[in-house]
């Protein structure tokens, strides 16, 4: 009688949109998602910080400024966390599963947050990305740039009467260094990284992202 072995799916892809606020991340996160499941391919949207429940929890002290008040290691070990849950409890099983997993935010958003701006050692900030992600890496990261004017002035509107949260309260210097250090990452690491206009309409970005996407990815999924 002959063996049989069950299938191993193939791994999902893993996708991270990256950004100053008001960028448009959300925006095309959905947008793909929905391209992505036409296109007869599984895919979830979650985010950072959050996506779990234990994350999710995390992520309300981190927003609403608690965080800060411990000081930025401090800050930087909440947002570890709460990506730790994160990664063990929804992006690995699903990639595993062979779905593609849409992520708003991620370790770059540590690297040019906690990193750039709040200067939190490399040191510390590589040794809890050895314990969170191991060797999660992902397969694409689209980086959204903008006028750091244009982005805050997105997430005003949008944010309408309501207060602004821990990050979006800092002033334009900070923000135009986020934007600066989300520009070096785009250009230390072209292969995973591509840095696409957000001034543009969302269905024109949609489009770029699509371009890119099926150039690096959707080949490589038709031919693995
Ligand atoms: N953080 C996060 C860290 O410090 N360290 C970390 O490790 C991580 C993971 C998360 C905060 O936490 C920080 C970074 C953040 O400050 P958040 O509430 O999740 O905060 O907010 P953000 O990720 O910053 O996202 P935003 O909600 O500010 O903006 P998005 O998602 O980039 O933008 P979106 O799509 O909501 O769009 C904003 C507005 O602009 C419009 C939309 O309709 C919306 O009203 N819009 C456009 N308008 C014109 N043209 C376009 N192309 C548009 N696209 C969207």
């Amino acid at each position: 009688m002959t063996e049989t072995h069950p299938i191993a799916p193939q791994r999902g892809r893993f996708i991270t949109f990256e950004g100053g606020e008001g960028a448009g991340k959300s925006t095309q996160i959905k947008l793909l998602a929905d391209r992505l499941n036409e296109a007869g391919i599984r895919a979830i949207v979650t985010r950072e910080p959050g996506g779990s429940p234990g994350a999710e929890i995390i992520r309300h002290v981190v927003l609403s400024g608690m965080g800060k008040l411990l000081g930025a290691e401090a800050e930087t070990l909440l947002f570890a966390a709460a990506r730790d849950d994160h990664v063990h409890a929804v992006i690995k099983p699903a990639l595993d599963q062979g779905i593609w997993v849409l992520c708003d935010r991620f370790s770059d958003s540590t690297r040019a947050y906690q990193g750039q701006q709040s200067n939190v050692a490399p040191e510390l900030l590589t040794a809890l990305e050895r314990v969170t992600i191991g060797g999660l890496k992902p397969d694409l990261t689209v980086i959204l740039d903008l006028p750091v004017e244009v982005g805050m002035a997105r997430a005003a509107a949008r944010r309408g009467t309501g207060m602004p949260d821990r990050f979006e309260a800092e002033g334009i210097a900070f923000h135009q260094g986020l934007r600066d250090a989300f520009r070096q990452i785009a250009m230390d690491e072209p292969q995973r990284c591509v840095l696409l206009d957000a001034t543009l309409s969302p269905k024109a970005v949609a489009n770029n992202i699509w371009r890119v996407l099926r150039k690096r990815l959707l080949r490589e999924a038709a031919h693995a």
